[in-house]
């Protein structure tokens, strides 16, 4: 594994062996000289060294971006400019493929063929935007004579981005790619966990000659990091992918200088199957729905709502298919499903898992980790599903964010969507039926913010992305989530350029 490691990190920029920071253009250690070591969620081993920011680093880039965005040319660099540079990063992202997967299996842990779809859908992320950048986005108005009004985008400024772990490529691009189209400058920070992708991608935008200051990133923790981030007066926007507890300290933090907000937090989605869907395929996509990135997933289907009638059949099938699902090591080309994050996020898992079981819920399978080596040195856990449980249980209404599936059973329609819209989440949902009224009447009365009708999952750079109720503010993706990049003007422009006459001018009678 280490000659692997070596050869996928040579091309990050490093000093004695530790990635750097960019910042104002410049690869940069800690200003502390501060090192994290990074560990491989399949193995435990150490993978990489990376600088661990401070908040003077954090200050350092914000100070850079400020000037980027009040002094320098990106703001000014026409739309057409912006989204070349936008297509050549997306292209040069393609272009890499093998090795940013690789780097981000190493890393995350997630199976190759996940983080291959990952890569490309990160490098069709930056072609959206960047096709987005040249579009009209103004309105006129026909108001009274001899006005006209005209309403124009412009961008909010220097943009905090702070993302996480589970899609770290994936959503530094969710991130920079509207902001840098829509003309903003950013200070990203990677989960202090997933960094390396993130800093490949900023030796792309370094080599193509993005200016400097306009993208800056900062390695460190989330309450230095993070929280300097999120303080700053000179941050203008700040942007937030992770836990709905850190979105609130987030949320909080931003008050000072009341800057714009944009989070996308927790789920505990309900995905909702009847009696008279396909059965086949509605438990395909319930397991997809949950196991996909070992269920470390913002919008996982991690409720599975089943009609009584179906319950039974449903379950049995459901369990056989989850003890079929080949768990490990990301490489492994034979590997369905990979491990957790961390030893920490895996403890965490484990004991949402024993609380299921002390509220009273049926362990169907799973709960524990893998025998042998696996289990011992790497973060698995093997595919769990509850049933037998109650709405209130701890797991039924808390975001486990692991391959942790909890069943509910209806009787009716009616007690489906009491039971889909009962928790503070509502990111997102899905219903199983080959009745297309009933399947609207459903998603109706959901109240989340992404929903499927005989699918779980699919995600497109075209439709906006966020959650109702404590799921999250504002929307990610499509034209939606470029206007939360963009602060809005009004123009008013005088036609006959004469005295309006509401006061009198005494000494012209006028
Ligand atoms: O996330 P955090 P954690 C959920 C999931 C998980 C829980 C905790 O339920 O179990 O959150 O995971 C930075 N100020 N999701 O602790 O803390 C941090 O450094 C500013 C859902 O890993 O939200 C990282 O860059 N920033 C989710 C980022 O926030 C702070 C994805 C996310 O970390 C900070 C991940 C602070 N005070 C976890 N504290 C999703 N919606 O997809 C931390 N950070």
């Amino acid at each position: 594994m280490l000659a692997v490691t070596e050869d996928l990190l040579k091309n990050l920029k490093t000093k004695d062996g530790v990635c750097l920071m960019y910042v104002d253009g410049s690869w940069v250690p800690a200003s502390d000289g501060g090192v994290r070591e990074l560990v491989n969620p399949s193995d435990g081993q150490i993978v990489a060294r990376v600088a661990e920011g401070t908040r003077q680093d954090a200050q350092r880039a914000i100070a850079a971006a400020r000037a980027a965005f009040d002094n320098g040319p990106w703001r000014d660099t026409p739309a057409l400019e912006r989204a070349k540079l936008l297509f050549k990063l997306a292209d040069t992202i393609d272009d890499h493929t093998a090795e940013l997967s690789a780097m981000e299996t190493l890393n995350n842990g997630k199976p190759l063929r996940e983080t291959e779809y990952d890569v490309a859908d990160a490098a069709n992320c930056f072609r959206y935007y960047a096709g987005l950048a040249t579009k009209p986005q103004g309105q006129t108005f026909d108001v009274p004579a001899p006005s006209q009004t005209m309403v124009v985008r412009e961008p909010i400024g220097v943009c905090g981005q702070i993302i996480p772990w589970n899609y770290p490529l994936l959503m530094a691009a969710w991130k920079l790619a509207p902001a840098l189209a829509a003309g903003n400058v950013c200070v990203l920070k990677p989960s202090e966990l997933t960094p390396l992708t993130v800093l490949r991608l900023a030796t792309f935008v370094d080599e193509l000659g993005f200016p400097k200051g306009v993208v800056n990133i900062v390695l460190g923790s989330g309450p230095v990091v993070g929280a300097a981030i999120a303080e700053s007066a000179d941050v203008d926007k700040v942007a937030f992918t992770g836990g709905t507890k850190t979105g609130r300290s987030i949320m909080q933090a931003a008050t000072g200088n009341l800057k714009k907000i944009s989070l996308e937090l927790g789920g505990k989605s309900p995905n909702i199957v009847f009696a008279d869907a396909d059965f086949d395929t509605a438990v395909d996509y319930a397991l997809f729905g949950i196991f996909a990135n070992a269920g470390q997933v913002c919008s996982a289907g991690s409720r599975l709502l089943l009609e009584d009638s179906i319950h039974d059949k449903f379950v049995k099938r459901l369990v056989e298919r989850a003890r079929e699902i080949a768990v490990g090591d990301g490489f492994d080309p034979k590997t369905e499903m990979g491990p957790l994050i961390s030893r920490a996020h895996t403890e965490k898992v484990e004991s949402y898992i024993k609380t299921g079981v002390e509220e009273g819920a049926k362990l169907e399978t799973g709960g524990k980790r893998p025998p042998g080596e696996l289990g011992a040195k790497g973060n698995f856990i093997e595919p769990t599903i509850f049933t037998n449980t109650k709405p209130q249980m701890r797991i039924v209404q808390e975001e486990i964010f692991g391959p942790v599936l909890v069943i509910q059973r209806f009787k009716d329609e009616a007690e489906a969507v009491k039971l889909a819209n009962d928790t503070v989440y509502g990111l997102a949902g899905a219903v199983f039926t080959n009745d297309i009224a009933k399947a609207h009447r459903v998603i109706k009365k959901l109240r989340a913010g992404i929903t499927w009708i005989n699918t779980y999952h699919p995600t497109y750079n075209e439709a906006p992305w966020g959650g109702y109720k404590q799921s999250g503010i504002g929307r990610e993706l499509g034209t939606y989530g470029y206007d939360q990049y963009t602060e809005v003007k009004q123009i008013n422009v005088n036609l006959a350029v004469e005295p309006s006459g509401w006061f009198k001018d005494r000494e012209s009678g006028k």
